[in-house]
Parts: C-alpha cells; structure tokens; sequence
C-alpha cells in the first residue's frame, strides 16, 4: 500500500475503483476478501505486507461478512495507508490528524472514548507494524481499575509516546 505522500487521495481512489471493477466483474458491487488478491500487484506489497493488509481488512469488516462494496474498501485503503504514513512522519499537525482519523475509525460505537476491545484492534495491528509489542503497548495506555475508556486526547498523547 502507498502512502499518501507517494500517491494523491484521488489517484488511490482510482487504483482502487479500478481494481474494484477488474475483482467485481459480474457487477454485484460487493467483493470478498479472498478475492482481493489483484490489489497485491495493484500496491506492489510483499507477501508480508500483503497479509498484514487483508488482516486489516478484516478488522475492518464491520459487518463480518467477508465482504466489501467500493466505498467501504476505499474508506479502509485510506485509514490503512494513514497508518503506513503514520511510520514515516514525524510533522506533529499531520501526525496529529492521522492520530484524530485513527481514533474516528476505531470507535466503532461512536462514543468519543476507545473501549478495550475497541483499542486492542489497534493495538494488534500496530504490533505489526511497529517494534512495540501488544502488552507493552496496552500498558501505555494504561487501563486502571478505574479507567475503562480512553479520550482523543489520551490516544494522541500515547500515540506520541510510543
Ligand atoms: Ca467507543
């Protein structure tokens, strides 16, 4: 996957529509994660980073079926490759706004905090990405016996630390 730095937001919708058309070529408007391998040689990503990005799909699956219509994809290619920037930037305004989308993207509840459950998504998919293990990482964000949510501004300030 390209970070946005290397490819324009327009440019990406359009790879993806594209592969998107070549996947879904009955027309049904909805593709299966099995079916995405086009987007490897689309991305040139490694095996590696090829699985780590359907394992992120997966994540990203809300509904559970296995399944993905084009703006869903698009929507998740995006905070994906955000997650990508995020290894490479060190500008603290664009860190800090790909850190605010991440958090969006992860309350799934849309309740402003971040659950356990809802952060240990996270924190398994940056633990492959990143030197940091899972434990460690949980531990910075410190879950208390009286603590069980998380506020946007506790997620960036730990975001940063790690
Ligand atoms: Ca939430």
């Amino acid at each position: 996957m390209p970070i946005p730095d290397e490819m324009e937001d327009a440019e990406l919708r359009s790879v993806i529509k594209r592969t998107f058309a070549e996947i879904d070529s009955d027309g049904f408007g909805v593709i299966r994660i099995e079916d995405m391998k086009p987007f490897q040689r689309v991305f040139e990503m490694t095996p590696d980073a090829f699985h780590s990005f359907l394992q992120f799909l997966k994540f990203f699956d809300k509904s559970g079926d296995g399944r993905f219509n084009l703006e869903e994809l698009i929507e998740t290619c995006v905070i994906y490759s955000l997650l990508m920037m995020l290894e490479e930037s060190h500008v603290p305004e664009l860190r800090r706004e790909v850190i605010r989308l991440l958090f969006i993207a992860l309350d799934e509840d849309g309740s402003q905090t971040l659950d356990k459950m809802e952060l240990e998504y996270m924190v398994g998919m940056m633990a492959d990405h990143c030197d940091v293990s899972k434990e460690v990482a949980m531990q910075a964000f410190d879950f208390g016996a009286d603590k069980e949510e998380i506020t946007l501004e506790e997620f960036i300030e730990t975001f940063d630390f790690l």
